[in-house]
C-alpha cells in the first residue's frame, strides 16, 4: 500500500505523488505510464488519493473508539455525492501540489477531473442535502456517518430527443469505482418473509422469525475527508448478496434449482437500481425492501459496534444518534425496537425510551402524494416480525389517545400509525422519535399549523426547524475558485473557507468600485464558459453579454417551469408585436429531468424544447431572446451552470417546496433570486433584504386559504386576460409544429383542472417581477451591488452552520480534533 503523507515538506510530496501515481498505472494496468487513456489516469490517481485519506481514517476511527465519542448516524435513502476527486483533493488540501506533479508529467489535473463519472445515487434535493451534510461534518470534526444503498444503477441519463426526453440507464458502476472500500467482513444479515411464532421462554414471551429468505448486506465504505482537519467520517452504503451456498439457509430451496436461480434474482434485484421518482413510489414492495434493506443493516451494524465498546445497551441513546433523512428510513424505530425486544432481551417498555431518544426524524415535504403510506398486506407478507411491532406501537398509541381525549375515535383515527389498511410512516416517524423538523422556518410552520398539527399539540416539544444549508466548499470553493480567491484576496484570509459566517464582511464591499468591478469580471468569464460548453455541445451561439436567467431542477408542477417557460413565449409575443421592443437581451436556461411516469412533466419538457425552436430560429428575436435546454441535469453539470447565472429562477407554488437548496447556491455565486415567498427563499429575503431580491406571486398563506375555501378560477382568467388567453391558443392551435394535441395535457391542467399551482394566477405578477429584473440589470452598479450583498449574506446558508444546530439542539456532540 502507498504510505502516507503525513510531515512531508511539498517538494517531497510532490515527487511522492508522482512516483505512486506512475506505480499505480503499471500496477492496475500493466501498461507505460505515458500510455495512459485519460480515464485511466483518473482511476490511478484516485486510488492514490483514497489510500493517502487512509491514514486519517484510521486515525479517526481509532479516535472515536479510545474517546468514546458519541456517533451520529445519517440514514439515507439517497446521497447524491458529486464527483469526489477534486473535492478530495480540496480537502486534504493537496490539489496545488497535485497540479503541480502531474504537469511535471505532461499531465493537467483539470483533464483527469473531468473524467470521472459522477455516482447519481439520488433524485434531487433530498440526496444532495445528505451529501452536503457529510461534508459539513466531516469539516467540523464531528463524528457524523452516512448509511444508505449501493445502488447499481443510479438515476438515469437524460438524454432530449426531438425535444422528448428519453431516459438512459446509468450504468456507472461498469467500471470499478474507485473511492470505495468493499468490507466483507462487516457483512449482515437481513431476513425477509417467514412467519412469526410466539412463545413462552423463561417465563417470557419471545418472538422466533422463522423460514425467512435470508439476504446477504455487504458493506461499502466511502471515506468522507474533512477540509483543513484530521477526520474522515464514513459513508457506509449496502449491497444486497445472495447466499452463495443456498443449502445454507430455509429448506425451501434445497435441492430446487428454479427456486434458487430465482432467489439469486430477487436478491439482487434489491440494491440494483435507485427509484427515479421523488413523489411516492405508490405500493411497490422493492421499494419497500430496499428501505427495510439497508435500515436493517445499518441499525446491525451501529449495534454491533456500539456493543464493542463494553456499555451497558441502555446506555445507546448516549452513544447513539439516528437522524432518518424523510420517512424512507422510518422502519429504523421498529427494527432497532425488534433487536433490542428479540436479541437483546428487554422489556417493551425500556426498548421503547431507548428507540426514541435514539432516533430523530427530518421532514422535506408536505406533498400528500409525497407522503409515504404502506399496505399492510404488504408489510405483513415481507417484514412479519416488523409488522407486529409497528402493530404494538400502534397500539399502545391508540390506547394512550384514546384515554387523552376522552374517547374521540376520529382524533385517534386521524393520528393513528395504521389506519384504512395502510401504514402511515410520518405517523410512525413523528411518534418513534425524539425530534421531528422541517427545513425551513416556513416548512417548519406548515407542519405544525397544518400537515402536523394534532402531533404539534400532542408532542410541541418535539418540533423544531433546521433551515437547510448547502456545503460552500463544493459551491464556491471547488465551482467558482476564482471568486473564492477575490473573497480570500478581500478578507485578507481563507478562513471563511472553515468560518463561513466570516462570508458576511464581503458584504462591506458592496459599494467598492473595484470589488464590484472584480466580481463582475468573474461573473463574465463563467458566463463565457459555459457560454463555450453550449456551443460546442448543442451549436447554439449564446451571448455572455444578455442575461444568463437559469432554472435548473427537477421537473415538478409544483416548481412551475411552466411560468416560466409560458412567459418566456409572452416576451416572445411581445417581440413580434413591436420589434422595436425595449428589452435587455436574454437567455432562458433550463435544465431538469422529469421522472419518467410523469407524464406532464415530460409535456413541459416538449413545451420548453418547443419554444426554443420557434425562439432561437427566428431572426425577428434573435437580438434579444434565446432558450437553452442543458440535458442530463446532475451534480457536475450544476457547478458548470451556477457560477454563470444572473438570475436564479426559485417560483415554486407558495408553500409547495420544503425549502430548496438551489436558490442557496446559485445566491452563492451572486445570482439573484426571482422567487416567490416559499421555502428557504423567505429567509433569503431577510438575509439579503427586501431590495436585493425580487419577490411575486401569491404568499403561502394565500395558496392554502384557496385551497380550502376556493375561489380561484383559471377559465375565468383566460376569459378576461388577453395576453393569457393568446398563450393558451397558440398551446392548442397550431403555432409549434408539434403533433396535433401534443400539448393538451398541459392545457387541461391549466384550465380544465382549474390550474392547480396558481400558474396562470401569478402571471402578471411575476411578468412585472421580470420587467423589474430587466431594469435592475441595467443599472451596473446597483446589480453588482446586490452581487456583492447576495455572495456575501450566502454564508449564513452553509451547511456548517445547518449542521452546527442538529449538532447542539438535536444531536447533542461536539467537535473533536483528531491528533496527527
Ligand atoms: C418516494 C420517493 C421520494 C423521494 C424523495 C419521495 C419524496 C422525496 C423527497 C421528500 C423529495 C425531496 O427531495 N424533497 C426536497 O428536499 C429538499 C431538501 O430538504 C428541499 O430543499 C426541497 O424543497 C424538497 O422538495
Amino acid at each position: 500500500m502507498i504510505g502516507g503523507i503525513k510531515g512531508l515538506s511539498k517538494e517531497e510530496l510532490k515527487e511522492k505523488i508522482k512516483q505512486d501515481f506512475q506505480r499505480k498505472i503499471i500496477s492496475l494496468f500493466a501498461i507505460d505510464p505515458k500510455e495512459a487513456t485519460t480515464y485511466q489516469q483518473y482511476l490511478a490517481l484516485g486510488e492514490v488519493i483514497k489510500e493517502y485519506s487512509f491514514e486519517r481514517w484510521l486515525q479517526t476511527n481509532k479516535y472515536y473508539k479510545q474517546n468514546d465519542v458519541k456517533q451520529v448516524y445519517y440514514f439515507s435513502i439517497e446521497f447524491l455525492l458529486g464527483k469526489l476527486l477534486v473535492n478530495n483533493l480540496i480537502n486534504l488540501g493537496i490539489r496545488d501540489v497535485c497540479r503541480e506533479a502531474l504537469s511535471e508529467l505532461g499531465i493537467t489535473l483539470e483533464d483527469i477531473e473531468e473524467a470521472e463519472r459522477e455516482p447519481g445515487l439520488g433524485n434531487g434535493g433530498l440526496g444532495r442535502l445528505a451529501a452536503c451534510f457529510l461534508d459539513s461534518m466531516a469539516s467540523m470534526g464531528l463524528a457524523g456517518h452516512g448509511n444508505g444503498i449501493r445502488y447499481r444503477y443510479g438515476l438515469f441519463e437524460q438524454k432530449i430527443q426531438n425535444g422528448y426526453q428519453v431516459e438512459v440507464p446509468d450504468n456507472w458502476l461498469s467500471e470499478e469505482y474507485v473511492w470505495e472500500v468493499k468490507r466483507s467482513d462487516r457483512a449482515c444479515i437481513v431476513k425477509f418473509g417467514g412467519t412469526v411464532r410466539f412463545d413462552i421462554v423463561d417465563g417470557k414471551l419471545k418472538a422466533f422469525h422463522e423460514n425467512y429468505e435470508p439476504v446477504w448486506a455487504i458493506p461499502y465504505d466511502i471515506p468522507i475527508i474533512g477540509y483543513g482537519c484530521n477526520t474522515v467520517n464514513t459513508l457506509r452504503l449496502w449491497s444486497a448478496e445472495p447466499f452463495e451456498n443456498v443449502f445454507d439457509f430455509a429448506s425451501f430451496s434445497r435441492g430446487d434449482y428454479i427456486k434458487a436461480v430465482e432467489y439469486r434474482y430477487m436478491v439482487q434485484s434489491i440494491t440494483q437500481v435507485l427509484y427515479p421518482d421523488d413523489t411516492n413510489e405508490q405500493n411497490r414492495i422493492l421499494r419497500l425492501k430496499q428501505e427495510y434493506f439497508f435500515v436493517s443493516a445499518g441499525v446491525q451494524s451501529i449495534i454491533r459496534s456500539f456493543k464493542k465498546r463494553g456499555k451497558p445497551i441502555y446506555e445507546l441513546p448516549n452513544y447513539v444518534m439516528i437522524q432518518i433523512n424523510d420517512t424512507h428510513p422510518a422502519l429504523v424505530i421498529p427494527e432497532l425496537m425488534r433487536i433490542l425486544i428479540d436479541e437483546e432481551g428487554l422489556p417493551w417498555e425500556n426498548a421503547w425510551d431507548i428507540t426514541t431518544k435514539t432516533v430523530a426524524y427530518t421532514n422535506h415535504t408536505i406533498m400528500v402524494e409525497a407522503l409515504e403510506k404502506w399496505p399492510i398486506d404488504m408489510v405483513k407478507t415481507l417484514l412479519p416480525r416488523i409488522y407486529t411491532i409497528i402493530e404494538e406501537i400502534n397500539r399502545r398509541f391508540c390506547s394512550e389517545m384514546l384515554e387523552r381525549t376522552g374517547g374521540d375515535w376520529q382524533k385517534v383515527c386521524n393520528m393513528a400509525i395504521i389506519h384504512d389498511g395502510q401504514i402511515n410512516m410520518a405517523h410512525l416517524a413523528v411518534i418513534g422519535s425524539s425530534s421531528v423538523n422541517g427545513v425551513s422556518k416556513l416548512h417548519t410552520e406548515i407542519l405544525k399549523n397544518e400537515v402536523l398539527k394534532c402531533f404539534y399539540t400532542l408532542y410541541p416539544e418535539k418540533f423544531n426547524n433546521k433551515t437547510n444549508g448547502i456545503t460552500h466548499r463544493r459551491w464556491l470553493v471547488e465551482a467558482n475558485p476564482d471568486l473564492a480567491r477575490l473573497i480570500s484576496e478581500t478578507l485578507q484570509t481563507d478562513r471563511w473557507i472553515k468560518e463561513p459566517m466570516l462570508m458576511l464582511r464581503f458584504k462591506d464591499f458592496a459599494e467598492d468600485k473595484l470589488t464590484q468591478e472584480l466580481v463582475a469580471n468573474i461573473k463574465f468569464n463563467n458566463k463565457v464558459k459555459l457560454a463555450k460548453y453550449i456551443k460546442e455541445k448543442y451549436n447554439i451561439i449564446v451571448d455572455p453579454r444578455s442575461i444568463f436567467d437559469v432554472q435548473a431542477k427537477r421537473l415538478h408542477a409544483y416548481k412551475r417551469q411552466l411560468l416560466n417557460a409560458l412567459h418566456i413565449l409572452h416576451l416572445y409575443n411581445m417581440l413580434k408585436e413591436n420589434s422595436s421592443l425595449d428589452i435587455y437581451p436574454r437567455t432562458f436556461i433550463f435544465a431538469a429531468k422529469a421522472a419518467p411516469g410523469y407524464i406532464l412533466a415530460k409535456k413541459i419538457i416538449k413545451l420548453i424544447n418547443s419554444i426554443a425552436e420557434k425562439v432561437n430560429k427566428d431572426p425577428d428575436v434573435k437580438d434579444k431572446l434565446k432558450v437553452v435546454f442543458l440535458e442530463n441535469y446532475c451534480v457536475s453539470l450544476a457547478e458548470k451552470i451556477i457560477p454563470a447565472a444572473d438570475v436564479s429562477e426559485q417560483i415554486s407554488t407558495a408553500s409547495k417546496e420544503a425549502s430548496g437548496t438551489g436558490n442557496m447556491k446559485f445566491m452563492m455565486n451572486g445570482a439573484i433570486t426571482i422567487g416567490t415567498l416559499d421555502g428557504a427563499n423567505v429567509e433569503i429575503k431577510e438575509a439579503v433584504g427586501d431590495e436585493n431580491i425580487v419577490i411575486f406571486g401569491l404568499l403561502a398563506e394565500e395558496v392554502l386559504d384557496y385551497y380550502k375555501n376556493g375561489g380561484y378560477s383559471s377559465s375565468q382568467l383566460y376569459q378576461k386576460d388577453l395576453r393569457i388567453r393568446r398563450l393558451i391558443d397558440q398551446l392548442i392551435g397550431n403555432f409549434f409544429d408539434v403533433p396535433s394535441g401534443e400539448f393538451m395535457d398541459i392545457y387541461n391542467h391549466l384550465i380544465t383542472y382549474n390550474d392547480e399551482y396558481f400558474v396562470l394566477k401569478d402571471f402578471d405578477s411575476y411578468h412585472e417581477a421580470q420587467m423589474k429584473i430587466d431594469k435592475l440589470y441595467r443599472d451596473t452598479k446597483r446589480w453588482r451591488k446586490m452581487m456583492i450583498i447576495n455572495i456575501g449574506a450566502s454564508g449564513i446558508f452553509s451547511s456548517d452552520n445547518t449542521i452546527q444546530k442538529y449538532a447542539d439542539e438535536i444531536w447533542h456532540i461536539k467537535r473533536v480534533e483528531i491528533p496527527d
